[in-house]
């Protein structure tokens, strides 16, 4: 049942959910691979596309409904389709927009893994121009005649810059091409691409939609016509979440408006404290005033989110520094419970060719900060001590 006039809250908790016979408050786990057929018509009707029923996991199961219904709701979508991991999603959508012959032109910061994909996309007989989609123009002055697919995420990873999604979905669709959006690192609680213009909205589920570091999960969102066909391309694509990775990642969205209050809140104190430390150069934080963008943000988005980037005097300094950390974890990933930290240029983005990655502005210098969920003074606390020992 979508809840669409309730507040966000209440649809996060309640939009999907449906009631069965035994009175069970939550989703249960439809732990199951196949569903039995009534009899031989019944399968025939079902394998056949006519009639409505489930079949087999891999292309629908009803604890993954839910979680479609919940995050297409919370996007003001459609429709939503799960899958296994972030990559999965995007892997799939980008094959779903996409053919042989075509263009893409996808930002330059975006996680490693995605920038990997397409740089790959040159083996199915895709260009791929990656260009800086911070300036609109670029994004423009990109376009080919077979251009059909712009793609960014915005705050990007690491580096946190932003993309104006209205203006580059007013670009894009002069020229018929999908604009899809990494909404990963806001979630729908702090910005609704779709609502701004985006034609598809992709998620690792994985970090602040389940929230809790304990499944990995991944999103695709968009119109009814375009998850119809997503679903075809993912289940020929084999990457179906399973129910259980469902039913964590629905349980974690329950609490995501006051999770992402209190990452932002925290955030923010943290932010502050690197701003005012003689040992940081720079801190990127869309929350702080001096972000290049901090008009966009507020903008297009209702929240700073809990993503820091800042970059130390010494790149030398920076192993020293994550080794010296107590609390904070050393780990990649993002947007759980516990503080996560790690070094873009020898982790998440070591795959970017070095000179590509220091021209994107991922410098050897530059740390990822997740601020977690503790007390904000526990983490400056752990983060000064550590910044006194380099
Ligand atoms: N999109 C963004 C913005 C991401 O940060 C990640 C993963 C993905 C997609 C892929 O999602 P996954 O398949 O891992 O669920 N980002 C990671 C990171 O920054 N550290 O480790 C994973």
């Amino acid at each position: 049942m979508a809840i669409k006039k309730a507040g966000f809250s209440t649809r996060s908790i309640h939009s999907g959910e449906k009631q069965d016979e035994t009175g069970s408050i939550t989703t249960p786990i439809y732990q199951t691979a196949p569903f039995e057929f009534k009899n031989a018509s019944h399968g025939a009707d079902l394998m056949g596309g006519r009639g409505k029923g489930y079949v087999y996991s891999r292309g629908a199961n009803p604890t993954t409904e839910v979680l479609e219904e919940k995050i297409a709701d919370l996007e003001d979508a459609q429709a939503a389709l799960a899958q296994t991991t972030g990559m999965a999603a995007i892997s799939a959508a980008v094959f779903t927009s996409i053919k042989g012959g075509d263009h893409v032109i996808a930002d330059e910061v975006i996680y490693g893994s995605t920038y990997d994909l397409f740089v790959e996309l040159k083996n199915f007989g895709v260009d791929v121009t990656f260009v800086d989609s911070s300036d609109a123009n670029n994004v423009e002055s990109a376009f080919r005649p077979n251009t059909k697919l712009v793609f960014f995420e915005t705050p990007a990873n690491p580096t946190l810059k932003l993309t104006d999604i209205k203006a580059v979905c007013d670009i894009a669709h002069e020229k018929d091409a999908t604009v899809m959006v990494d909404n990963t690192f806001m979630t729908p609680y702090f910005q609704k691409p779709i609502k701004l213009g985006a034609d598809v909205v992709v998620h690792s589920a994985t970090k602040y939609l389940n929230g809790h570091g304990d499944t990995l999960g991944g999103m695709i969102v968009g119109s009814s016509d375009y998850i119809k066909s997503a679903r075809h391309t993912a289940k020929n694509m084999g990457g179906s979440i399973t129910p259980f990775s469902s039913w964590l990642i629905i349980r974690g969205m329950k609490t995501l408006s006051i999770r992402m209050d209190r990452h932002t809140e925290n955030a923010m104190s943290v932010a502050k404290f690197l701003q005012g430390h003689d040992k940081i150069n720079t801190v990127i934080y869309p929350g702080l005033h001096d972000h290049p963008q901090y008009e966009l943000g507020r903008e297009q988005m209702s929240g700073a989110g809990g993503m820091i980037a800042f970059m130390l005097e010494d790149p030398k300094d920076v192993p020293v520094f994550l080794d010296s950390l107590k609390l904070c974890t050393l780990a990649v990933s993002l947007g759980e419970t516990c503080t996560l930290i790690q070094h873009p240029a020898t982790m998440t983005h070591g795959v970017v060719p070095r000179d590509d990655r220091l021209s994107y502005g991922i410098t050897d210098e530059l740390v990822r900060l997740s601020v977690g969920l503790e007390d904000a003074c526990d983490i400056i606390d752990d983060i000064e001590q550590a910044l006194g020992l380099i």
